[in-house]
């Protein structure tokens, strides 16, 4: 689809700054310079030009001018930048100039990423990790997020698909021109081996994608244990304020509170929560419990705090994450705590242990959530997709050589779905490559 109008916006942010750059991207991009610059640029070479509104021939500001040609720019269009001083005043003299040449338009929100993706630049998974970058607070964030935008999931997911298309054009070709009991049962189990090797590998992608929305969403660590443990006294501690209220009156928390850090460059959500008790006749305090075991329940990690002279008797929430167990208020007790079994003794009033308990999460966030390599699968909309996909194909496996039909129909919604996955649905188009080099029984 080609546009005919030209965009334009500021593409730093706002507030005052040394350099605003301003973008200008569409099929009279180049104008822009002929019209506000004495003289045009060398394409991909920044030059110093005075700029100046075209109308009444006032000079508004000098700065760096650079301009690229389509197709292989950000949006595949002609694209300028002017790199201008970045007062306030100079923006907006610049974007009145822009605004009175025809057919030129201020840009809506993510209008260049949505031409970007029009013309083929990047494909959805590819602006997905766009917007997880701009976002990135922490480096494993980062790290993330520029791996997708550069690519490395799409290469991923264009491959499966490429394959699925593949197995696809085999039992196609086989419907046409071959009659039903001249199936070759050798060629139908190797496409059908082809197939659980490819849904093996997309299930090891799609079990990893807890590391990928981890990541992107922050780690969740919740604290929990019966009241006046210490569970906010812990918080607090983490998070070096007082961002909740300690007191010696058990039932002090009620609501579920949340602090972000950084463990290890991964975002950390820690969550402190109402102590659990089963007597208790405050409607506040019960409905913070049920708060409790929600959050548990979608918890990564569980801290589990008990006090000195208690026991780890049952854990009275369900989850399904890493549970940490910790005794808080080791200082008051003198006899050994042993017995008790594994778990990291600490105390917050004295500062005892507390460097090994952050020790001891930053191992478990790292261990659960770090790694090498990023993973593919970084939000839900992408683990949909993946495990339609795999659902697809284990039907078609399950599914019988007589009916290869069916069986096709299968494949072909698996592909269809990876298609979406990157925001591509011309099966057709690449069954026809493929059907070009393809001769039926090889
Ligand atoms: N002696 C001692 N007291 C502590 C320690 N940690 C916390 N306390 C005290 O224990 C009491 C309860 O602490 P909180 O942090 O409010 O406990 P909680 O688990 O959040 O309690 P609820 O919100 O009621 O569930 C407060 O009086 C704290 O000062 C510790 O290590 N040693
Ligand atoms: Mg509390």
């Amino acid at each position: 689809m080609i546009e005919s109008t030209t965009i334009f916006s500021l593409s730093t942010g706002a507030g005052m700054a040394g350099i605003a750059v301003i973008r200008v991207s569409g099929p009279k991009a180049f104008q822009s310079i002929n019209l506000l610059c004495a003289k045009d640029v060398e394409e991909r070479y920044a030059s110093l030009r005075k700029i100046k509104n075209s109308i009444s021939g006032e000079v508004l500001d000098e700065g760096l001018v650079l301009k690229f040609q389509a197709p292989l720019t950000f949006t595949g269009e002609d694209i300028v930048e002017f790199h201008i001083h970045g007062g306030q005043a100079t923006i907006s003299a610049v974007l009145d100039a822009l605004g009175q040449i025809d057919d030129f338009r201020q840009a809506e929100a993510g209008e260049f990423t949505r031409r970007a993706f029009s013309n083929g630049r990047l494909d959805l998974v590819e602006i997905e990790g766009l917007g997880d970058l701009l976002h990135a607070q922490t480096q494993a964030q980062r790290k993330q997020a520029l791996a997708q935008a550069q690519g490395a999931s799409s290469l991923v997911f264009e491959k499966w698909r490429r394959d699925i298309i593949s197995i696809l054009a085999y039992f196609e070709a086989s419907i046409d021109f071959v009659e039903e009991e001249d199936v070759d049962e050798r060629a139908v189990t190797h496409q059908t081996e082809k197939m659980i090797h490819l849904r093996n590998e997309m299930a090891g992608h799609l079990n990893d994608s807890a590391r990928g929305t981890g990541i992107r969403d922050g780690v969740k660590v919740v604290l929990v244990g019966e009241p006046n443990v210490g569970k906010s006294s812990i918080l607090n501690y983490l998070a070096d304020r007082e961002v909740a209220i300690v007191s010696e009156i058990p039932g002090t928390t009620r609501d579920a509170i949340e602090v972000q850090l950084e463990l290890n460059g991964i975002p950390v959500i820690f969550t402190d929560t109402a102590g659990l008790r089963q007597q208790t006749d405050d409607l506040i305090e019960k409905e913070g419990i049920k708060k409790t075991r929600q959050k548990s329940l979608e918890a990564d990690i569980v801290l589990w705090v008990i006090e000195s002279g208690q026991y780890f008797n049952k854990l009275d929430v369900v989850t399904e994450g890493d549970v940490i167990k910790v005794i808080n208020k080791i200082d008051n007790v003198d006899q050994s705590l042993d017995e008790i079994g594994p778990a990291l003794k600490i105390s917050v009033k004295t500062g005892h242990g507390l460097d090994t308990l952050l020790r001891e999460l930053s191992d478990r966030v790292s261990h659960l959530f770090g790694g090498n390599e990023p993973a593919l699968i970084t939000r839900q909309r992408q683990k949909e997709a993946l495990s339609h996909c795999i659902g697809y194909i284990d039907r078609a496996i399950e599914m019988d050589s007589q009916s290869l039909e069916l069986l096709s129909e299968q494949i072909r919604l698996a592909a269809i779905e990876l298609g979406r996955l990157v925001g591509r649905v011309d099966v057709e188009d690449l069954l026809d490559v493929i059907f070009n080099d393809f001769c039926v029984g090889k």
